[in-house]
């Protein structure tokens, strides 16, 4: 039983198949589409037909079963060349084309039909100076709900090529209730955007009208790699902002791109970066030992000297305290206490001070240095730990001093050292 179905299916298809012809066809006008041939009936939405063809003179379109007096309202659009709109002519509203339309065809009813042109230089839509009279157009009405459209191809610009679009929206509202290429948005709610578009290359003889190719016109954060038959999002750090586009833009220094599909790119935070070489899709927190006060940077810059940035992410630097320092090479992630020896009596430097001759700074991390007692010395050279005991036969009466007295001739201090009064020497 299932396979005596498949079988006749597959004799369907070989008929249907046998059956085909190619372009070019010239259909009468008359309502009737038993003069098409059946490669031509390209798609179906909505349970309508849509016909396509083409001649050396003039484009054929047909729809079926429609009363365009009560039932709604056809348009066509078509992309023939540079320039055009991608919004429609408004109609009780206006919807978004995939291409930048140059012509088009609106009917409301009855034989009322408008051949339309964009007007590059004032950006509007235009009537055609040449609209296809009655004898070009056999509208659906009710006793004959099959139309048939032919549009001469010199009124439109004696187009090689075209790109189409064709859709019925209701009576008296924008909503769109059957769209054709049939990938389409026809949701009967407003303004849509539709996104697919049948792509004849070449107007030109042998081609079967319904193996025209569908193509996509990427959304925005989307691009083509296969001539608009699919779109891809954009890879994480790149974006794009406008549909139809056949690349991504990579994201700039100093900005990121997170996840797929993007339409634009991100800042990065004051306290992070992103390379300038581009393409992040996340940014970097500024390593320790750097910051960033800004947002959108491509750098995080080096902790000045006698400052540090500890951790990572900082937006700004912090002094070192007094008795700490950090070099004026910069970059430090902490300060380093003054060495025994030196000294640092302010906040924010990238130095320490030796301690002067006469005085001492012992240990580290000192903010001052403290004066020798009387009865020793430091060297005039500068930077004591510690004090040293003035030798025997010597003294120093005085505090802070480098430098000692020798007893006057003739008297000693008797081997003892550290003297600290000339009574001392005897
Ligand atoms: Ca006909
Ligand atoms: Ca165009
Ligand atoms: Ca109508």
């Amino acid at each position: 039983m299932r396979k005596a179905a498949l079988l006749s299916i597959l004799m369907i298809i070989s008929i249907a198949g046998t059956g085909t012809a190619t372009t070019e066809t010239s259909p009468s006008i008359d309502g009737d589409f038993s003069d098409w041939d059946s490669d031509e009936d390209v798609q179906t939405d909505a349970g309508k037909t849509l016909y396509f063809t083409w001649d050396s003179n003039y484009i054929y379109i047909g729809w079926d079963g429609t009363n365009w007096a009560s039932d709604g309202d056809f348009f066509l659009y078509m992309d023939t060349g540079t320039g055009g709109s991608s919004t429609t002519k408004a109609w009780d509203g206006t919807h978004t084309l995939p291409f930048a339309a140059d012509y088009g065809l609106i009917a409301g009813g009855g034989d009322y039909h408008q051949l339309i042109d964009y007007n590059d230089a004032s950006s509007q839509w235009d009537n055609a100076a040449s609209n296809p009279g009655n004898s070009d157009v056999y509208w659906g009405w009710g006793s004959d709900d099959d139309t048939e459209i032919r549009i001469s191809r010199s009124d439109i610009g004696s187009p090689t090529s075209v790109s189409m679009v064709v859709y019925a929206q209701w009576e008296s509202a924008q909503n769109i209730w059957a769209s054709f290429p049939n990938q389409n948005p026809a949701s009967g709610s407003g303004s849509e955007t539709l996104t697919h578009y049948f792509r004849v290359t070449s107007l030109t003889s042998g081609i079967a009208p319904d193996a025209i190719p569908v193509k996509e016109n990427c959304a925005a954060g989307q691009y083509s790699t296969d001539n608009f038959e699919s779109c891809t999002p954009c890879p994480a750090g790149s974006f794009q902002p406008y549909t139809g586009k056949s690349w991504c833009t990579t994201a700039w220094g100093g900005q990121y791109a997170t996840g797929t599909g993007n339409t634009g790119q991100s800042a990065c935070a004051a306290g992070s970066y992103s390379p300038t070489s581009g393409g992040a899709s996340a940014c970097t927190p500024c390593e320790a030992g750097k910051f960033q006060p800004s947002g959108a940077k491509s750098y995080c810059t080096l902790a000045w000297g006698g400052q540090y940035a500890t951790g990572t992410g900082n937006t700004g630097t912090t002094d070192c305290v007094a008795g700490e320092h950090s070099p004026s090479s910069g970059g430090a992630s902490a300060c380093t206490p003054c060495p025994a020896g030196t000294f640092q009596p302010s906040a924010g430097k990238a130095w320490c001070r030796l301690a002067e001759g006469g005085q001492y700074a012992s240990g580290t991390g000192n903010t001052a240095q403290s004066p020798c007692a009387a009865g020793s010395y430091s060297p005039s050279s500068g930077g004591a730990t510690s004090c040293t005991a003035v030798p025997a036969d010597n003294y120093q009466d005085q505090a802070g001093m480098s430098w000692y007295h020798a007893c006057p001739s003739g008297t000693s201090t008797s081997g003892v050292t550290g003297s600290d009064e000339a009574s001392d020497c005897a």
